[in-house]
């Protein structure tokens, strides 16, 4: 399965429904490719990706990945255009109408040999020293200044904040409009609704400019946590917690969409991840909001139960 073409894993195109919304960023290749009026129609601009590559992303994880990406790309490129420019070369100059004459003698080369087993030792050994020093990154989860406890369901998220958001937890599970389009028969155009199957009714809220690691598990089967603009993937394995960490770059708020990428079971497919990036000030506000909550949920379970005279006058 893959997003880079800007097509969801059912076949269907991702279109307008991959798209984060808030955010200021459109990629220099979306611009030259002129998808900005596409973004511009729904009045939020594109994700990073321009469909054909993978999203450059708003972290610095991301970036260093689509940069080892990029690297890898153009080596891959000179090595074709050697390969198969001396290749077409040899066919035109030695072709047999040319009166090239086959030489039979040479039948081995230990020259030869030991030559084309160096060079691409070494340009394997050229690639694997950044792509190492980009994994030890990506694992690099010291001095977090957040932790989220991430637990995946059948066929949800839930997310329990740690540190500075300590008490918040919530479950984050499809959006009831793309819910309700998606059942056999519903009669609804699934095209008429926004962010289909990518969007939730409580996202995971985060601050900017702040290294956030994700603690993962599973309650039940194997479950992947995604979002592509954070270069972000990790497995959510039962009985094992796994960690991740992104830390969006400050300028950048607003709303990253991914998916759950393990098939998971029948609605694999509808338990999509959405991110709501804040400034830490706003972040900040958002965590007291939720503490308040939290204590006024608290409260009134623990007052005592109404009495049966007032139940009969408010029937
Ligand atoms: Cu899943």
């Amino acid at each position: 399965m893959s997003f880079t073409r800007g097509e969801h894993d059912d076949g269907t195109s991702r279109g307008p429904a991959y798209r984060r919304t808030g955010g200021r960023r459109t990629g220099a290749w979306t611009r030259a490719l002129g998808l900005t009026a596409l973004g511009a129609a729904t009045g939020a601009p594109a994700n990073t990706s321009n469909g054909y590559n993978l999203p450059p992303g708003v972290t610095g994880l991301s970036h260093a990945i689509y940069a080892l990406h990029m690297e890898v790309f153009w080596v891959s490129v000179a090595i074709a255009i050697g390969v198969f420019g001396v290749m077409i070369y040899a066919l035109v100059k030695f072709r047999h109408s040319q009166g090239a004459i086959p030489d039979t003698t040479l039948v081995h080369s230990t020259k030869v040999e030991i030559i084309w087993t160096i060079v691409p030792v070494a340009i394997l050994v050229a690639m694997a020293i950044p792509a190492a020093k980009v994994i030890l990154m990506m694992e690099d989860t010291r001095n977090s200044e957040l932790s989220i406890r991430v637990t995946a369901y059948q066929w949800k998220w839930q997310y329990q904040y740690m540190d500075a958001a300590e008490g918040i937890n919530f479950f984050s599970t499809l959006a009831r409009d793309s819910n309700f389009a998606r059942q056999l028969r519903s009669g609804i155009d699934p095209k008429s609704v926004e962010n289909y199957l990518l969007d939730v009714d409580h996202p995971m809220v985060i601050p900017s400019g702040t290294k956030v690691r994700l603690l993962l598990t599973s309650e039940d089967v194997i479950h992947a946590w995604w979002v592509p603009d954070f270069g972000a993937k990790r497995s959510a394995v039962p009985g094992f917690v796994n960690e991740l960490w992104f830390k969006v770059d400050p300028g950048k708020e607003g709303i990253y969409r991914g998916q759950c990428t393990s098939l998971c079971g029948r609605d694999h497919g509808f338990m999509p991840v959405v991110v709501d990036v804040r400034t830490p000030d706003d972040f900040k506000k958002w965590v007291d909001e939720q503490k308040a909550a939290v204590k006024q949920a608290a409260a009134h379970d623990a007052a005592p139960p109404p009495t049966a005279q007032v139940l009969s006058t408010t029937n």
